[in-house]
């Protein structure tokens, strides 16, 4: 991944997951949908990974990866775009940490914070999900949240059960 974003552009991290249907054909999907847009480019993209269920266990196993993305939109409008293509992966939103064919948190956008219902930056939860901070770790590792890096909040995270699903970084180009 490159050190800095172009000028004018801010660089956010996602986080993405899901675990109905094709959640790894979703992702990518998603991630090139991003891609083809004049106002974002995909700058990095984790390995992939298979995670035990958080938060609401007896459910299946989720796919989960994170990427960095070069951006000139602000925040609110980057948001948008995230919940139109989950709105367009037909997510079901049934209940919380429930079942889901795509969730797509913004995990950070520069070095802003903010705390707003519609949109908190840093992600409040993604310092104790090992499957947030895994990917992450992956090309930002030295990311600073809340004053830690990534690989920090990440030795302390629990990653029982936590495995790469493909090793290959270009998993999102072709899924
Ligand atoms: N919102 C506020 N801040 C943000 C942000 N930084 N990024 C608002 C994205 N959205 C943000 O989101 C509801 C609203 O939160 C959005 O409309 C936005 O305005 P949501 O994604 O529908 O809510 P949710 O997903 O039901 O709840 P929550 O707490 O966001 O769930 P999470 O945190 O997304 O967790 N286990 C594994 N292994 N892997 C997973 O990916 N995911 C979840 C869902 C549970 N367990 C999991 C996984
Ligand atoms: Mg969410």
């Amino acid at each position: 991944m490159s050190i800095l974003p172009e000028v004018g552009l801010t660089r956010a991290t996602l986080g993405l997951g899901g675990n109905l249907d094709n959640p790894v054909r979703a992702m990518a999907r998603a991630l090139r949908m991003l891609d083809a847009r004049a106002d974002c480019r995909v700058a990095a993209v984790s390995r992939l990974y298979r995670t035990p269920p958080w938060g609401k266990t007896d459910q299946s196993f989720f796919y989960n990866s994170c990427a960095a993305v070069d951006t000139t939109l602000s925040p609110e409008v980057l948001l948008d775009v995230c919940l139109g293509i989950e709105r367009d992966m037909k997510r079901v939103r049934i209940e919380r940490w429930g079942p889901r064919t795509i969730d797509i948190d913004i995990l950070t956008y520069g070095n802003i914070v903010r705390v707003e219902p519609l949109l908190t930056i840093p992600h409040p939860r993604m310092t104790e999900r090992g499957f947030v901070l895994m990917p992450l770790a992956d090309f930002g590792a030295d990311l600073l949240i809340s004053g830690r890096k990534v690989a920090d909040w990440l030795g302390e995270a629990d990653v029982q059960g936590i495995e790469v699903a493909d090793e290959n970084r270009d998993w999102w180009k072709t899924a």
